[in-house]
């Protein structure tokens, strides 16, 4: 009997934190709020990021799909950036990365953490038990390339869901095993393609493209889409992305 109701009372209130996350969704796209600001208020705020945020925001409803495509458009892909996590400089990141790979990601775990009412890990095995997601879609690098390819993964947002954010809850925060991290809000951690694509091109995700699981959210340009994913922190507040010299929002 006092297992049933506290398993309820859980219940309760992880549907509540669920939908008190979504309210705050609304709340970043308030009309009563006459600018609407990225959350970078710091030093580190950009004229450029004001305007794109405002003028981006005010065109979305916060859910319009980027465009998918067919498999006759899937390109080659080149591969950026990091391409192997095993290789770094750092010995810490290196020798984990490379013990995880050697036994082919099956002690590869991504941690939620932070605003959440249950924070946990989740194992390759277990994010493939969430019902997945298939998007053939144009990743766009801010260097000026692009190519397409088909990705499968789980919609971030059931991770979310799962994990059940608090109310005051803002960004979503991704670190990978390369050091890398970004960051995005919540209206694109909760849009539908935004996903943890654990396959590419009807395959297991590559190395080379973020092995075993990466981050695709196809309303931003190429570098939000974070490769090697280690750790997920959700956050009340802005905080301060790697020094890449990027604008923190680029819609596209
Ligand atoms: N962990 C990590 N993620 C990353 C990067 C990186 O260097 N490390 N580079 C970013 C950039 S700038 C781009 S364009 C894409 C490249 O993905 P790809 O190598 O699959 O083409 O990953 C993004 N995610
Ligand atoms: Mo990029």
């Amino acid at each position: 009997m006092g297992e049933i109701n506290m398993e309820k009372n859980e219940l309760i209130t992880r549907r509540a934190a669920i939908v008190t996350g979504l309210a705050s969704i609304s709340a970043l796209l308030l009309p009563g709020c006459s600018k609407p600001l990225p959350p970078t208020y710091e030093n580190i705020l950009r004229m450029g990021d004001a305007v794109t945020y405002a003028a981006h925001r005010a065109l979305l409803s916060g859910q319009a799909l980027a465009k998918e495509y067919e498999y006759r458009d899937i390109s080659s892909f080149p591969a950026t950036g990091t391409t192997n996590p095993g290789d770094s400089k750092i010995k810490s990141f290196s020798e984990a990365y490379s013990r995880l790979n050697k036994d082919t990601f099956s002690d590869w775990r991504l941690s939620i953490e932070g605003s959440v009412a249950n924070p946990g890990v989740y194992s390759l095995a277990d994010l493939q038990k969430f019902p997945s997601r298939q998007q053939i879609t144009k990743h766009q690098c801010e260097e000026g390339w692009s190519a397409i390819a088909e990705w499968t993964g789980v919609p971030l947002s059931s991770i979310l869901k799962a994990a059940g954010i608090k109310s005051s809850a803002r960004i979503v925060n991704c670190y990978a095993y390369d050091e890398y991290m970004e960051s995005i809000d919540l209206i694109d951690a909760f849009h539908p393609q935004t996903i943890l694509a654990y396959g590419m091109n009807g395959r297991n995700l590559a190395i080379a493209h973020g092995a075993p699981v990466r981050l695709r959210v196809e309303t931003q340009i190429g570098y939000k889409s974070v490769k090697y994913l280690q750790r997920i922190v959700v956050t009340d507040e802005f905080v301060k992305t790697g020094d890449n010299g990027w604008a923190w929002y680029v819609g596209i």
